[in-house]
This record gives structure tokens, C-alpha cells and sequence, in this order.
């Protein structure tokens, strides 16, 4: 008889991850924006979850739809591709963007410049969740700051070093966020600072942020998939600008299935 529809081989659930990412956000902000979504569901759990379900999806070559975003190398890791999404729900290539609690800049001027600086490429980020394969990320983060002493000391060039000065940073639980804080904490480090990093749901940090309970952070993604939590609390955070450029959100399926778009998950 017929192939069960796409829908039915699927139980109409697409496979997300923490229930505070941005990408859950955002996702269900596609649900009600494709009509062919409206039976569908999104399941979240864990990025380790979703993980998961990739591994044996693919070991089975059976259907699977998940929130999935670059750079991220577990995703190169398999042959996977982005839906198309010609409702623009998921936005196009994103920003990275430091962000500060008001009045860090005074309090703590050198950290404040030093943040400001800070700016790499996908393929930095990339190398070292690479590496972090077979290593701890603080590690794999020195061992890319040796590589890269031109660019890093860039960062922290005619900056006065200080003496113990401790430094709250906020992150996210995401290996692309653990690169990065590892990164921009060792260079704090050997410029004096006492740094402790937070990792928490992107829920969480922005309104730590707008509370000032963490003095600044270089993880959100923006304008989409943070931009919900950017709009409740921006007025209270200082946006310093962009660190890194060319991440990427969407709906991600094994390459083997013969979809190409959003609108092919039907009933
Ligand atoms: N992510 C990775 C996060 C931000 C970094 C896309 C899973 C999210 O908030 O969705």
C-alpha cells in the first residue's frame, strides 16, 4: 500500500533539545507558522538526547527531523542537511554577540576593552570542538591560543593587566559556547583577572545579565535565535557587538531522506 506519510513515520514530532534554547523558542515560533505543521510537535530533552537519537536514526537509516544548528561538529560528524524554510521562521546566517551588565564598563574598564576586542571566525570555534574530541575544552582552548598568539594578542594590546580583579562570565552548556568561554577566560587569566564561568540556559543568563548577577558574556546568537530573550531583557543589557559571524539555526534530517523543505513535513 501507500508509504506512510512522512508525518505518520514520524509520529508528527520533531526532536529538540533543552527545553530554554533558542532554537526551542524559535521552533515553536515555525509550528504555528507552517500550516502543514499544525499536527506537529516539537519533543525536547537534552542536546545529548537528541544526540542520541541521531546515532541510531542513522545506524537504522530511518526518519528523524531535529532543532539543529553549525557550527557544531557532532553535525559534520554525519551526513545531515537544513530544511528549507521559506517562511524565514529560522532567520538567515546569525551573529555571535558580547554582551555586558550595565555599568561593567566603569567598574571594570580593562575586561570592558579586552571583551570588546574579542573577535574570531567559525572555523577558531571549530577547530576547537574539534580537538575537544579527544581532550578537555580547556586544553583544547590553550592549545588554540598557542596557535593563534597574533590574533589573541590583538585582543589585549596597549590593555593595562590587573591584579586578581574577579570576573563573572555567563555561557551556555553548548560545546560552540564552552569553546569560546574557555577561550576569551585564559586570555582574561593571563591578563590578571579572576575569572569564574557560568554555564546556563540562554533563559537564565540574560536575565542574570539584566539583574547584574554576571558581569558579561560572549555567547548569545542573534537577531533570531535569541532574540526573543534579547527582547525582554535588552533594556537592561549592554549589547557590545558582534564576536563572531556564520552560525546557523534550523530543522536538520538525515541526507538519505527525500525532503528538501519545511513545507514537505506533512501528514
Ligand atoms: N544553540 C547553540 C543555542 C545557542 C547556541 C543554537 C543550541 C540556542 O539557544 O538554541
Amino acid at each position: 500500500g501507500e508509504d506512510a506519510s512522512i508525518g505518520d513515520q514520524l509520529d508528527y514530532t520533531i526532536t529538540g533539545i533543552e527545553p530554554g534554547a533558542g532554537i526551542t523558542e524559535t521552533t515553536e515560533q515555525a509550528l504555528n507558522a507552517y500550516d502543514n505543521l499544525s499536527d506537529w510537535e516539537l519533543e525536547t530533552s537534552s542536546t545529548a538526547g537528541m544526540m542520541g537519537q541521531i546515532d541510531s536514526a542513522i545506524a537504522n537509516e530511518e526518519p528523524l527531523v531535529v532543532t539543529g544548528w553549525t557550527p557544531h561538529y557532532k553535525f559534520e560528524m554525519y551526513d545531515l542537511k537544513f530544511l528549507e524554510d521559506p517562511e524565514g521562521v529560522y532567520g538567515d546566517s546569525e551573529f555571535v554577540h558580547t554582551m555586558s551588565r550595565i555599568g561593567f564598563e566603569e567598574d571594570m574598564p580593562e575586561a570592558y576593552a579586552i571583551l570588546e576586542n574579542f573577535s574570531w571566525e567559525v572555523d577558531d570555534m571549530q577547530q576547537i570542538m574539534l580537538d575537544a574530541q579527544d581532550m578537555e575544552f580547556d586544553e583544547a582552548a590553550s592549545d588554540w591560543i598557542e596557535e593563534n598568539r597574533d590574533l589573541t594578542d590583538s585582543w589585549v594590546e596597549g590593555i593595562d593587566e590587573v591584579d586578581g580583579q574577579s570576573i563573572e562570565l555567563g555561557s551556555f552548556p553548548w560545546d560552540s559556547e564552552r569553546a569560546s568561554s574557555q577561550v576569551i577566560s585564559q586570555i582574561l587569566e593571563e591578563h590578571g583577572f579572576d575569572v569564574t564561568v557560568s554555564n546556563v540556559d540562554p533563559s537564565i543568563l540574560f536575565q542574570a545579565l539584566a539583574q547584574g548577577e554576571v558581569d558579561a558574556t560572549v555567547a548569545p546568537w542573534l537577531p533570531t535565535t535569541q532574540g526573543a530573550y534579547l527582547e525582554q531583557y535588552g533594556d537592561d543589557i549592554v549589547d557590545m557587538g558582534v564576536n563572531m559571524e556564520g552560525t546557523v539555526i534550523g530543522l536538520v534530517v538525515p541526507a538519505y531522506m527525500d525532503i528538501d523543505s519545511i513545507e514537505d513535513l506533512t501528514g
